[in-house]
């Protein structure tokens, strides 16, 4: 059997790297990204007993590098089955007449355009195989808008209709395309939202069960493991204790 190769965006943290540890359980062949170099050797050195392993240090907003480093990739990486555009974060949360400039360019940079980018550099080649598999990791903000939340909601709106964009437009070319939207994951999601704050991070996630890392990985796995007829093109996931993006029944 031919053993898929997947490439995994913010594999360093949260629900990119519990993708990549159930992947690798898996023997799918793996090709990590993200910026934190420490992170994605200790990555390659516990997942590389399991499963072939590469790992991509760059940053999805540099363009340049972005399409230098998938285009140089060896030629036995070279062929991306699957496509987890999973990096992304929120930073800051604030009324749109508080909001830091600098806190919106790096959401839309980063949630957007990058994500646009390393899509740009890997989907040519699916297109020309008639095949391949796309994975966006959206989020209820995605789906809903919430107060102080607005440029990050306007960014996984973006992703909405951007998932929606490649599942029309690669349709005929035989590629799946699924988005997922989980509620609240606990992971450094909310440290980095909220500065390094690390304290009023846990506020975000004590109370109730939220989700974890790891949930997510499962369904990404179950999507990407259906047979080639079935495709799940948009899921919300909620941690049982949430109803809506500002619903939590917390204790
Ligand atoms: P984490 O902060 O734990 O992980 C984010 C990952 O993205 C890290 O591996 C980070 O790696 C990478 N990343 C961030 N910025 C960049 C960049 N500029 N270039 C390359 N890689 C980058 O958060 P989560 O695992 O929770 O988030 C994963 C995705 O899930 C995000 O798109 C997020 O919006 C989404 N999501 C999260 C939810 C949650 O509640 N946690 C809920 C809904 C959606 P590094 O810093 O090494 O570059
Ligand atoms: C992360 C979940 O509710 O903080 O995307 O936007 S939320």
């Amino acid at each position: 059997m031919n053993r898929k190769t997947a490439l995994i965006t913010g594999a360093t943290s949260g629900i990119g790297k519990a993708t990549a540890q159930l992947f690798a359980k898996n023997k799918i062949r793996l090709i990590l990204c993200g910026r934190r170099k420490e992170r994605l050797d200790l990555l390659e050195e516990e997942l590389g007993t399991l499963t072939d392993v590469i790992t991509l240090q760059f940053d999805v907003r540099d363009k340049e590098t972005v399409f230098k480093v998938i285009e140089t990739l060896p030629d036995n990486f070279k062929t991306i089955d699957i496509l987890v555009n999973n990096a992304g974060n929120a930073h800051g949360l604030s009324t749109i007449q508080d909001g830091s400039i600098d806190d919106w360019d790096a959401m839309i940079d980063i949630n957007v355009k990058g994500l646009l980018y390393v899509s740009k550099a890997v989907i040519p080649q699916m297109v020309e195989r008639n095949s391949g598999f796309i994975v966006n990791l959206g989020s209820i903000a995605g789906k809903e808008v919430y107060p102080n939340g607005n440029v990050y909601c306007a960014s996984k709106h973006a992703v909405n209709a951007l998932n929606k964009a490649m599942r029309i437009d690669l349709n005929k070319h035989n590629i799946r395309v699924s988005a997922i939207h989980p509620g609240a994951v606990e992971t450094e999601f909310s440290e980095v939202r909220f500065k390094g704050d690390v304290d009023k991070a846990k506020t975000i996630y004590s109370g109730y069960d939220a989700l974890q890392a790891q949930d997510i990985a499962e369904i990404i796995y179950f999507i990407v493991s259906r047979p080639l007829h079935v495709t799940i093109e948009d899921l919300i996931v909620y941690p049982t204790a949430q109803a809506s993006a500002t619903i939590i029944n917390k204790k």
